[in-house]
């Protein structure tokens, strides 16, 4: 598969994702105290996660959306990261929508990019999603989503 032009790769950010240490806790601030509004709550059971998606009142295709990550257990990544990180919650990852998670993977490993998974995996509302290693990407841990072909956006 041949490299993808810069200009194909994203198209927008998805979300930014928030290690938070209770759920409901982090939903009672992020939509009481900053006005966002609950698109989506889910378990993924293989990430370890409880999630829940956030998006503005008035949401359209290309708003970000806040992503507030619960652990399912302490061995789990987000369980990890928080006791890495004092317990406190704060920004565990910056999520890149792309339209072809495939081309974008072949693209970004051919320019030497680490990514996490050998095919991706299954993200927030039955997306395809695949992580690139901080230790690539300037210290930030990026994901890539493809969302559901049936999703909104
Ligand atoms: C670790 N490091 C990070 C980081 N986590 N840097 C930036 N952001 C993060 N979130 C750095 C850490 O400071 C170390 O740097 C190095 O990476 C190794 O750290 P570690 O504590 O040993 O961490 P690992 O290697 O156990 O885990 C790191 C990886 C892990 C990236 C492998 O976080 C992972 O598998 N992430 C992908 C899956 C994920 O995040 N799932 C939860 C979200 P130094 O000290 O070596 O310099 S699930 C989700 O997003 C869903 C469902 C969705 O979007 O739909």
């Amino acid at each position: 598969m041949g490299a993808m032009d810069n200009t194909d790769l994203f198209v927008c950010i998805d979300h930014v994702g928030l290690a938070v240490p209770n759920l409901d806790e982090a939903i009672k601030l992020h939509t009481e105290v900053f006005g966002w509004r609950v698109l989506h709550r889910e378990t993924n059971e293989e990430q370890g996660v409880e999630e829940a998606m956030l998006g503005t009142g008035d949401q359209h295709v290309e708003n970000a959306q806040i992503q507030l990550l619960a652990p399912l257990s302490e061995q789990s990544t987000i369980g990890k990261w928080l006791a890495k990180n004092g317990g406190r919650g704060g920004i565990q990852q910056l999520a890149y929508r792309v339209k072809d998670i495939d081309a974008v993977c072949a693209t970004l490993r051919e320019r030497g990019v680490t990514l996490l998974y050998d095919e991706p995996k299954i993200g927030t509302g039955g997306s395809r999603i695949q992580f690139a290693h901080p230790k690539n990407t300037g210290g930030i841990l990026l994901e890539l989503v493809e969302p559901a072909a049936d999703a909104a956006h």
